[in-house]
């Protein structure tokens, strides 16, 4: 039990009965199904396919009799073939360059970008920002849809937007102490880099920054980064999840409680299913991420893989909100690597690192295949104190993260100890992997 303040943006539909929620989305489900057999020749055909009129959609519980959408059919059908409302209707183009693969573009309505600024208000709302909140938008603004999510959001709000996009590190800062920022939205990885950054320039965020929170998504983070970040910069970190196809940020938003992300469930319906099978799974079983989009009609996606891996829960939460939430996203069933045969998750090696003594948060992980066999190599690198330390010390750390490694994973790394500052910081996704064997 916290003793939060909790704010809630929309809290008739934040708030609704999971009874009222089911028959909210089954009767939405019904009219996307109908707009997207009606408009969108691929995916009729992939119904006909399987036999499944959209009249066999009555709520729900039906989902399941629905084909799936994936990300390859964003590139086979590119740029508007899964579009289900006329060009003329879409008002705006989102697109991901991601971390793998070719961009893919996503085509908004009116009423779409409105959907999508609701969810980034809530979002903003649930990390306690109000219209007398300043709003710093670290997110790049662009095809990316971190910038102008944010910005939708914070405008909604009609909090004031300072929306410097990515890069430009001590501008960033200058503008945070200047004007009073009181939250800033980025990757984790940048709230990083800004707050070693702003310690390097002598502040001290307590005394010469008004930051109270921020509400960092677009890739991978571990609880042990969220302490991390809430020390370095004394705020509250939210985390936030989202993808183009869906929606952008604000899909899903923690609330202060930071137990799980609350899935905006009016507007997506989410399931979890089994990777290899695509059985359904229950709550609280950890698979891949499904969504189905109810209220858009530029692009609605039905039963869309994100290759999310991460677990459900509608157990009620202190916050209020009835929303079921989604964990943290431990990985992605194609980020996931296997190596001589043990699935190892980047996340799995960030949380080793980030509770070792000494080292900075800023690492990359190198596969390779040497005589038949994988290796894998850890490149971290030193805080500037352990660098100044003896030799004897830093063997201690080299040891103490194999063995925590081999403990946690289940496999022998190489261990690489750089020096402070000589890594690649990011502005934007971080890269944390370099695998070799694939070329
Ligand atoms: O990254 C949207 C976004 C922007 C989310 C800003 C949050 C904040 P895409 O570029 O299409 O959209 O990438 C979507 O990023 O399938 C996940 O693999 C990953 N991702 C997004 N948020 C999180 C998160 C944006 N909070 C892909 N934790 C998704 C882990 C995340 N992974």
């Amino acid at each position: 039990m916290s003793d939060r303040v909790h704010l809630i943006y929309n809290p008739e539909r934040e708030c609704m009965s999971r009874d009222e929620l089911h028959a909210w989305q089954s009767a939405r489900l019904r009219e996307t199904v109908r707009r997207e057999y009606d408009n969108v020749p691929m995916y009729r055909a992939r119904m006909d396919e399987k036999g499944v009129k959209p009249e066999d959609i009555r709520s729900v519980d039906d989902l399941r009799y629905l084909p799936f959408m994936e990300k390859t059919d964003l590139r086979d059908y590119y740029p508007f073939d899964l579009l289900a409302s006329p060009q003329s209707e879409i008002v705006r183009i989102q697109g991901s360059s991601g971390t793998t693969g070719k961009p893919i573009v996503a085509g908004y309505t009116r009423n779409d970008i409105d959907v999508w600024s609701e969810m980034m208000a809530r979002t903003l709302t649930a990390a306690g920002c109000t219209r007398d909140d300043k709003v710093q938008v670290a997110y790049g603004l662009g095809l990316f849809t971190g910038g102008f999510g944010a910005y939708q959001g914070a405008d909604r709000i009609g909090a004031m937007v300072v929306p410097m996009s990515s890069g430009n590190t001590q501008r960033q800062i200058m503008m945070m102490k200047d004007l009073g920022v009181t939250m800033l939205c980025c990757t984790p990885s940048y709230a990083t880099y800004l707050g070693e950054t702003i310690r390097e320039m002598g502040l001290v965020p307590g005394r010469d920054l008004k930051l109270k929170a921020g509400c960092f998504g677009a890739e991978p983070w571990t609880e042990a980064m969220r302490q991390h970040l809430e020390e370095l910069l004394g705020i509250d970190a939210c985390d936030i999840y989202g993808l183009t196809e869906i929606a952008g940020p604000g899909v899903a938003f923690d609330c202060l409680e930071k137990h799980g992300m609350h899935i905006n469930e009016d507007h997506v319906i989410a399931e979890i299913i089994n990777p290899a099978t695509g059985e359904p799974l229950p709550y609280g079983e950890k698979g891949e991420l499904v969504f189905t989009t109810i209220t858009k009609t530029g692009m609605p996606m039905l039963r869309y893989r994100t290759h999310d891996i991460c677990s459900l829960t509608d157990k009620p939460c202190e916050c209020g909100r009835t929303f079921a939430r989604m964990s943290r996203i431990t990985g992605r069933t194609d980020d996931m690597l296997i190596i001589r045969g043990v699935n190892v998750f980047p996340s799995q090696i960030e949380s080793v690192l980030i509770k070792t003594q000494g080292v900075a948060p800023h690492y990359m992980l190198v596969v390779d295949r040497v005589n038949n066999s994988d290796t894998l190599e850890v490149q971290v690198e030193l805080t500037e104190e352990m660098f100044s330390d003896t030799v004897g010390h830093i063997e201690n750390v080299r040891r103490y993260i194999s063995e925590q490694i081999k403990s946690v994973v289940g496999i022998s790394a190489k261990v690489t100890l750089n020096a402070p500052k000589s890594m690649p910081r990011s502005e934007g996704k971080a890269k944390r992997v370099i695998d070799n064997r694939k070329i």
